[in-house]
């Protein structure tokens, strides 16, 4: 049974948001300039590439989050105003943090830093009032903090601590904000045992929500991904025949997903919209990324497409 992906069918284009401790650091770190490396995922990967002992990274990020320009109405009015119809946003991205209220970890919004504010509870509310469905981004597999293998982390957890972490954190965010319309899973590992278990859960708790490949490392043959709802592709579209199942595209604007004060890569109005056209005629959904700074704005140049995109989509797309 399939019918908890006709809206998703439907809805076409969403906004991916990439926001978290890594932002306050802008793809910086002591002076460094990290925003260009790691080939497409650079700034959200500073702790990784500037190799942050996870200690160091929160206490030097975390009592900094105080995202006081931060308007849960503002970003879905945006979204909405762009003609999207989905949103998604980082709960937990790779360096383990938490932009939710928690009681799996303390390293979450509400107990490490001074803002103190439940993101996904704030965005999740705003969403059920403007009739956009809301859903999270959350990294299962890949998580610097809580599973470092011994790179300077005195809290890191062993495997059936971090799996348990896991099934919280999922318990959570499918129990506390009302309909969870997406699990955007990430980077999945090659063990399918674990994978298949995460899946299930989100399946008992929600069997409406709509759950990406990434639950799945792309070495587990696609028949073999049993909670898969649509397959995630990378920002380029594959041949035709490949589209045959639901498939999403995601893409950010410039070369980083999380905010980053020099990337001044930014596509321009044109590339975006003809992107979001191929999408539309091949039939994939798009998840357009951005990227909000630290004070929680998301930036002008966003905006600025975004609303190009969104009158393209007024003349040009189906209502
Ligand atoms: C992953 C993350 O590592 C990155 O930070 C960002 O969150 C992005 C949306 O997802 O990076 C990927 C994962 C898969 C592909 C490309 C980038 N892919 O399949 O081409």
């Amino acid at each position: 049974d399939d019918s908890h992906m006709e809206w998703w069918r439907e809805a076409r284009y969403g906004m991916f948001i990439h926001w978290g401790l890594y932002s306050i650091a802008g793809g910086e770190w002591k002076g460094k300039d990290y925003g260009k490396e790691q080939g497409g995922a650079s700034a959200e990967w500073l702790m990784n590439s500037a190799k942050i002992p996870g200690k160091e990274y929160r206490e030097t990020l975390a009592p900094q989050f105080n995202p006081t320009d931060f308007d849960a109405k503002e970003w879905v009015s945006l979204a909405k105003e762009a003609g999207m119809k989905y949103m998604v946003i980082t709960s937990k991205h790779h360096d383990g943090f938490c932009l939710f209220d928690t009681d799996a970890t303390d390293y979450n919004v509400m107990d490490a830093t001074p803002f103190k504010r439940d993101i996904i509870k704030e965005l999740s509310e705003e969403c059920a009032k403007q009739g956009i469905k809301f859903g999270v981004y959350y990294s299962q597999f890949k998580d610097w903090y809580h599973r470092s293998r011994g790179k300077g982390n005195p809290g890191t957890l062993t495997n059936d601590e971090y799996l348990a972490l896991v099934e919280k954190n999922l318990d959570e965010l499918l129990s506390n904000y009302g309909d969870m319309a997406v699990l955007w899973f990430d980077v999945g590992g090659n063990n399918v045992v674990e994978a298949d278990a995460q899946g299930a859960r989100v399946r008992e708790l929600q069997p409406d929500s709509v759950i990406c490949s990434r639950l799945y490392s792309r070495k587990v043959p696609v028949d073999q991904q049993k909670y898969a709802d649509f397959n995630s592709l990378p920002d380029r579209l594959l041949p035709a025949e490949r589209m045959t199942v639901d498939s999403e595209t995601c893409m950010t604007m410039r070369h980083n997903w999380g905010y980053d004060r020099t990337d001044d890569a930014w596509k321009s109005e044109k590339d975006i919209v003809e992107f979001l056209a191929l999408c539309a005629a091949r039939g994939v959904n798009l998840l357009l990324n951005v990227g909000p700074d630290p004070k929680g704005n998301i930036l002008p140049e966003e905006t600025e497409r975004l609303l190009a995109a969104g009158k393209w989509m007024e003349v040009n797309g189906e209502s």
